[in-house]
């Protein structure tokens, strides 16, 4: 497996595509189908240049190089992480044997199934997004929309090899359907809930990548524990390219939270509307829904689909190889909370294997909340006591045991009318969606930034945040 990656075929790889004929025609036959798709679904904006990172090896050190390239010219790739000759499947009934380099017949449909949802999210948001350039608070941030957007488009590159390579015929169908759905389409829509809502301002896009591309790293890290090591070895080298789209999240909604704080010393009041900025209650309604639609993301509290993804090795939980158990759960039990019908919460025992999208989404909801520390860490630095929270994880739930429930933020079950006279609370209104909308004015000049938002910390790469980093 060369380390290196060979730029001089049509498709960069590091897979030794030149060795495979028929895939290597197939694959490039999806390439021209997957440029239409970023020409029509991908971003507006027309740029001269983006100072773009492009992966170059996929060692520890250096494995990206940076450059101004014009988009639509970047070399979307296949790249998998180095192999471990002697990884053994770490959990579930196959426990210590070899792990796969083919499909198992009887695995396949799972397989297949895993990795078509996982590969509908990554061009979905590319749709979602398709806007935000128009209204970019800087160049700088116009850089990053494009980052996240052509390596979202890298990781659906990276399903569709998956799927040409071990999927034959089916596998191919798959391939061009995951371009034919798209976000919020009524006929077609993309598989999960959270990729068919809008992208519709800045803010949106902070808290998408802080919260929803943050599902797509737990998630990424269950399919890295995977049997099948073609699919562990891609998840383990998209997850690289990962950390940079949560980066922009944190420091994105950093920055509002900042910008807002100034504002309120400046002014010497909350309603920083008519100053420019976005007050700390609409950031939390922000907050609040994006959340929540991850939430939905990890899929039911109790789910045997994850307990059969688990059991034949497909599907592993976050950071196994470190848990302290038997990796096969077989007499385990835990505790899943349950609203029930009077209002009151009910605990109820149930085998630990049934519960492993509640395990995921417990270590997920750990995560977040060390942005919420961040953020009010900003807030106290400034003097000001408005703190924000998590909801809790039963409010505003459309997938598992909460659905149908009404719960507040707090987590108290009420009826439907207390729900609907509090959701102006509790979730962005019309009025803040069309507020913070109105804020959203394009600033590309080099050094400058909108007015509801702090200037970052460092540029990217080493380059001041006055860099010209996108010609337009
Ligand atoms: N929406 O047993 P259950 C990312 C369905 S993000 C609609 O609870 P399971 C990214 C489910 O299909 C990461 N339907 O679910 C981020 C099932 O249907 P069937 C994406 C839903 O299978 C930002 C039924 O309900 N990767 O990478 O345990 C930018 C019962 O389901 C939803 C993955 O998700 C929903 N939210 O868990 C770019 C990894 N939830 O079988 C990219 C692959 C459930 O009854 N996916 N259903 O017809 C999986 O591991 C699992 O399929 C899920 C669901 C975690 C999604
Ligand atoms: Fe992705
Ligand atoms: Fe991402």
């Amino acid at each position: 497996m060369p380390e290196k990656i060979d730029y001089d075929s049509k498709i960069p790889n590091n897979v030794d595509l030149a060795d495979d004929r028929r895939l290597q025609r197939a694959l490039e036959g999806w390439q021209p189908k997957f440029m239409n798709w970023w020409a029509e679904m991908g971003p507006t904006l027309e740029t001269q240049g983006v100072y773009l990172r492009t992966a170059v090896s996929v060692g520890r050190e250096g494995w990206a190089h940076f450059d101004h390239v014009n988009v639509p010219d970047y070399r979307w790739g296949i790249f998998l992480s180095e192999r471990d000759p002697d990884r053994r499947i770490a959990f579930g009934q196959h426990k210590g044997e070899p792990v796969w380099q083919q499909v198992p017949g009887e695995y396949r449909a799972d397989l297949q199934r895993l990795i078509v949802i996982q590969g509908d999210t990554e061009p979905a948001s590319v749709e979602q997004q398709k806007l935000l350039g128009l209204t970019a608070p800087s160049l700088y941030d116009l850089r990053n929309l494009f980052q996240v957007n052509v390596e979202e488009g890298r990781h659906l590159w990276a399903m569709v090899y998956l799927l040409h390579a071990y999927f034959g015929r089916e596998g191919r169908e798959e391939a061009e359907a995951l371009l034919h759905r798209n976000s919020g389409s009524p006929d077609a829509p993309r598989i999960l809930g959270a990729f068919n809502e809008e992208t519709a301002d800045w803010l949106a896009f902070y808290m998408f990548t802080y919260f929803t591309d943050r599902d797509g790293k737990y998630q990424l890290g269950t399919l890295k524990e995977s049997a099948f090591d073609p699919l562990s070895r891609t998840c383990e080298f998209m997850l690289k390219e990962e950390a940079h789209h949560m980066f922009v999240g944190t420091t994105g909604v950093d920055r509002v939270v900042q910008r807002s704080a100034e504002l309120i010393r400046e002014h010497d009041t909350m309603d920083i509307a008519s100053h420019g900025g976005i007050p700390l209650d609409v950031i939390q309604r922000y907050l609040n829904f994006h959340y929540t639609v991850s939430l939905d993301l990890f899929g039911s509290e109790t789910s045997t689909n994850a307990a059969n993804y688990y059991t034949a090795g497909l599907k592993g939980r976050w950071m196994e190889t470190r848990r302290k158990d038997d990796h096969q759960l077989l007499d385990d039990s835990a505790m899943l909370p349950l609203p029930r019908d009077d209002g009151t919460w009910e605990s109820e025992e149930m085998q630990r294997i049934l519960l492993l999208n509640l395990d995921l989404r417990g270590e997920y909801i750990a995560d977040c909340e060390s942005g919420i520390k961040r953020w009010n860490r900003i807030l106290d630095d400034a003097g000001i006591s408005f703190r924000f929270a998590l909801p809790h994880p039963g409010f505003n739930r459309h997938v598992g045991i909460n659905s149908g429930h009404h719960i507040t933020p707090d987590g108290t079950i009420v009826d439907e009318q207390t729900w609907q006279d509090g959701r102006k609370h509790w979730l962005p209104t019309d009025e803040d969606l069309a507020f913070v909308r109105s804020l959203m004015r394009p600033v590309y000049e080099r050094g400058k930034i909108a007015s509801w938002v702090a200037p970052p910390r460092q540029g990217i790469n080493g380059k001041p945040f006055d860099y010209e980093y996108v010609y337009l």
